[in-house]
């Protein structure tokens, strides 16, 4: 196999994070470069077991920079671009859309030019089924890659935007490209304002946990390791200009994962606390991922055994949580909610 180069934006998060160590694994061959900012959602504990692998590279850096991001480009000719670096959390970007714009739609058009100038062999724009708006509680509706972008809140309405300078980038200047739009990722590294962790580590120190509304929102999750495989796939198999959405049919209520999450860690239903919903809630999402398939993506985790997985990966490692809650998260907890 050749020695390529790869940039993978982000890799200091959760899905980039997991796929960071995924690639650094399995491709020995490639050389791994994580470029991260290490905002609040970004830290490199992570990466501990692979910080000294000879294939792993780290670069701190804002991909909003082009100052920062065009002479990298030109000085380290990456063969590939595989883009996560984002503002990610719906909340925060209804209390701050700015800064979803600025990371979420400016940079991605950074990383667009500087990918432009040096042709890389190929750009992976990870995105989210968000960007298709909602579907109502009919379980016989999907969101396909046809289905029309009607993003509800600022963080989805960055992501199309995003999505949008992409294609463009294709079809103006035929950059090699693909969007994947993939539903709710879960697993280890999780940041613990998502509802998943947020759940586990609240149980765990047997807090009250926030419920938006009456409960009933949907969403399709997928385990993120299933996630990487995905993006490795579309990365080798992917047919230029393509969309690719990635969910595994995993649709759960929050009250069902919630209640899943308690019972599991044998706690007491009592803890579930209903507070104001979000605005602008989402009532479901679900994705179709038959053009995935097709490429020869199969998910390997059902809910059931990938909820098992990620809560015995919360027990195992404690210390990762422990020091994200009982810092800046404090306060952001405190502003968000009102238990
Ligand atoms: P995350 O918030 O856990 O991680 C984002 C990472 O990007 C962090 O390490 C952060 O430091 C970095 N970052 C933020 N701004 C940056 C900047 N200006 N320059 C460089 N780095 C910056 O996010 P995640 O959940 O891992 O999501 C990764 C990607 O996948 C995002 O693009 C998101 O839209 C998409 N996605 C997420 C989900 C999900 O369920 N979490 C589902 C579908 C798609
Ligand atoms: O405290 C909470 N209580 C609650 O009821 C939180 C944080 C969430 N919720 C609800 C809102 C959603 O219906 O749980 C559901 C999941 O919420 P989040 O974990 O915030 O995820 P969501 O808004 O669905 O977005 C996620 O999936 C798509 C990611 O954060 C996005 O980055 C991704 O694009």
């Amino acid at each position: 196999m050749t020695r390529k180069k790869i940039l993978i934006t982000g890799g200091a998060g959760f899905i980039g994070g997991n796929f960071v160590k995924y690639m650094v694994k399995k491709y020995p061959n490639y050389d791994i470069y994580n470029l991260d900012l290490l905002t609040y959602a970004g830290d490199l504990t992570k990466h501990r077991d692979i910080e000294t692998n000879e294939n792993y590279h780290f670069i701190k850096a804002d991909i909003a920079d082009r100052d920062t991001i065009n002479p990298l480009f030109e000085k380290e000719k990456f063969d590939y671009v595989v883009h996560f670096a984002a503002e990610s959390h719906v909340d925060r970007s209804i209390t701050e859309p700015g800064i979803f714009v600025k990371t979420n739609v400016l940079g991605t058009q950074v990383l667009l030019d500087a990918a432009k100038e040096i042709n890389v062999s190929k750009f992976i724009h990870v995105s989210t089924d968000e960007v298709y708006g909602e579907l109502d509680f009919d379980p016989t509706t999907f969101f396909t890659e046809e289905t029309p972008l009607q993003p509800n809140s600022p963080y989805s309405a960055s992501k199309a935007s995003s999505d949008l300078l992409v294609r463009a980038y294709h079809e103006t200047f035929g950059l090699p490209v693909n969007i994947t739009r993939c539903s709710n990722n879960y697993g280890p590294y999780h940041f613990p304002e998502k509802l998943i962790p947020l759940t586990i580590s609240r149980v765990l120190n047997d807090q009250k946990v926030p419920v938006y509304g009456d409960g009933k929102n949907i969403r399709d999750w997928l385990h993120v390791y299933d996630h990487c495989a995905a993006i490795d796939l579309v990365l080798h198999e992917g047919l230029n200009g393509e969309v690719y959405n990635v969910g595994g049919h995993n649709e759960r209520t929050n009250l069902e994962v919630v209640k899943t999450i308690i019972k599991t860690l044998g706690k007491s239903e009592d803890l579930i606390e209903f507070v104001k919903d979000r605005p602008g809630h989402d009532k479901r999402y679900a994705i179709d991922p038959t053009k995935l398939e097709k490429l020869g993506w199969k998910p390997t985790y059902t809910f059931e055994t990938g909820i098992a997985q990620t809560i015995q990966w919360y027990l195992d490692n404690k210390e990762w949580w422990e020091q994200i809650i009982s810092g800046e998260y404090r306060n952001y907890f405190e502003k968000q909610y009102d238990i």
